[in-house]
């Protein structure tokens, strides 16, 4: 990709990438999570950001735009946003 160092938020862009598609590849297909590779996505990489999260199989079907009981880069990428919004709004509390 790029050549040359990265930014900080380079990385931390590039690493949301990588860990989707390092995760996406465990089981079925490469390019999506199946309902498996969502939970080991969370249990091992969301541990703090999502430990409120009950039900998964619940959350992941509200993620799942399309209803195909996978998870596409898009649909991973509004976890994304909505865990970066409830950072932004714990910070505003502090
Ligand atoms: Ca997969
Ligand atoms: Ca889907």
């Amino acid at each position: 990709m790029a050549s040359g160092e990265l930014s900080e938020l380079e990385t931390a862009i590039e690493k949301i990438v990588t860990i989707f598609f390092t995760y996406a590849a465990q089981e079925g297909k490469k390019g999506t999570l199946t309902a498996g590779e969502f939970k080991e996505l969370v249990k091992l990489q969301l541990p703090n950001l999502m430990k409120d999260v009950g039900d998964l199989d619940e959350k992941m079907s509200s993620l799942d735009v399309n209803n195909d009981e996978e998870l596409k880069f898009s649909e991973y990428w509004r976890l994304i946003g909505e865990l970066a919004k409830d950072l932004k709004r714990e910070r505003k509390k502090k």
